[in-house]
């Protein structure tokens, strides 16, 4: 692809920088918009843009993505609750219900097993086009889930896997007529096989710092591949049970309702939110030089860590046109995917850029039209046709 040598200049040169260490840049730093290139604004966006819309909550800016782990003060950041206080000196993870030996665990402790990198990137089951910005990029570092149950001795009854935030608030629950007002805390569940296979994370840094209380210090869950909702944040408490967890954020807040056609009768299915359903999106578009003649599109892919088989681009409703991956974000099963294609020869006027992915299981980012039938809004994954000018 003729974008590849610009692409190759700017990572070139932010080694370069990363060098001569002036600029304090890691050598993963990949500026997504090369010197000479000129921004070509979408007309989808807002006119601007807020980042921290509270202290307490963040979205990143998409156009302006420049590296492959998104900065430890500008990871997106979001939860229900508000941060809850925890005194580092005295925090303990406790693991009880169903188990011969229930811990008390320290972040000493946690440290002190053998720990894990993971790189992964994720998204907000509430992100959406066209800002997008519930999404970030990390590399994490943590004691595999599976290590911590085997040390306490999961009895064989055990079939569900809860996970405590220490955050708590009020919450109303309904029954029959009646609402009762409570107090819970942040919880989220697993299944036995899903909490004993290799994948989920307790994660006490992020790139390579301890997390911030934005991301859950001093320990959160990490299930890679699903939507951020599970990756729970303040991690106090897991407690093993044989029934199944029905909590607000596990059976009903996170949800998605939506209508499939079988057998010619439309049939209305309520899930809950796990795996990140494959999306790609455009998230900037550049010129190349004085040439108007050149321009780069540049995206972003999120996914459950299923091999992508190729992202596409089409101008306006012409065909679909490969893009290429970014070699460096390619190889991470579980990280975040950048993805470039070349536009030759825009012409001037108004168009509109999209993307779709395909997956090795042939599995294509839906259309809008064909995502109708899901009545909430979560797990929004399908194409975004991204309107702008060329002049
Ligand atoms: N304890 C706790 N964990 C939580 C939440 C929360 O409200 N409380 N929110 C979840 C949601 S909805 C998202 S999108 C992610 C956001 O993680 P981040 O702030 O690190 O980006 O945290 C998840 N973990
Ligand atoms: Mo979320």
């Amino acid at each position: 692809m003729t974008s590849e040598p610009t692409r190759r200049d700017v990572v070139k040169q932010g080694i370069a920088l990363a060098g001569l260490g002036v600029f304090g840049l890691p050598d993963w730093a990949l500026p997504a918009v090369p010197q000479e290139a000129t921004v070509v604004p979408f007309t989808d966006m807002p006119e601007t843009l807020v980042l921290e819309r509270t202290p307490e909550s963040r979205i990143i800016d998409v156009r302006t993505i420049d590296r492959v782990f998104t900065a430890n003060d500008r990871f997106f950041t979001t939860q229900h609750y508000g941060h809850p206080q925890i005194d580092l000196a005295t925090y303990r993870l406790r693991v009880n219900g169903l188990v011969d030996r229930p811990l008390s665990l320290s972040i000493e402790d946690l440290r002190a097993m053998p720990g894990r990198d993971l790189v992964f990137g994720f998204e907000c089951s509430g992100n959406r086009g066209p800002t997008n910005g519930l999404a970030s990029n990390g590399r994490w570092r943590g004691v595999p889930l599976r290590a911590v149950l085997e040390r306490a001795g999961v009895r064989p009854e055990a079939r569900e896997f809860v996970f405590f935030g220490e955050d708590k608030g009020q919450e109303e629950v309904e029954f029959r007529g009646n609402t009762f007002s409570v107090e819970q805390h942040y919880g989220r569940s697993l299944q036995r096989d899903q909490a004993f296979s290799d994948e989920p994370l307790l994660a006490y840094s992020l790139n390579d710092q301890p997390l911030s209380v934005h991301q859950g210090r001093p320990l959160r869950l990490l299930m890679p591949g699903w939507y951020g909702a599970p990756n729970v944040k303040w991690l106090g408490e897991i407690h093993v049970q044989e029934d199944q967890y029905l909590g607000r954020f596990q059976a009903r807040w996170y949800r998605t309702l939506m209508g499939r056609m079988v057998d010619g009768q439309m049939q209305w299915t309520e899930t809950a939110i796990t795996k990140m359903r494959l999306k790609s999106f455009v998230a900037l578009v550049t010129r190349l030089g004085s040439d108007r003649n050149r321009h780069n599109v540049f995206g972003v892919v999120m996914h459950d860590g299923t091999p992508l088989r190729s992202v596409e681009v089409r101008i306006d409703d012409g065909p679909w046109q490969p893009a290429t991956l970014d070699p460096a974000t390619a190889g991470e099963r579980y990280g975040w995917k950048f993805f470039n294609y070349e536009w030759r020869n825009a012409t001037p006027g108004e168009h509109t850029v999209t993307s779709r992915a395909t997956d090795v299981n042939g599995n294509v980012q839906p259309t809008a039209q064909e995502l109708e039938s899901k009545l909430t809004f979560l797990e929004t994954n399908s194409q975004l046709a991204r309107p702008l000018v060329i002049v």
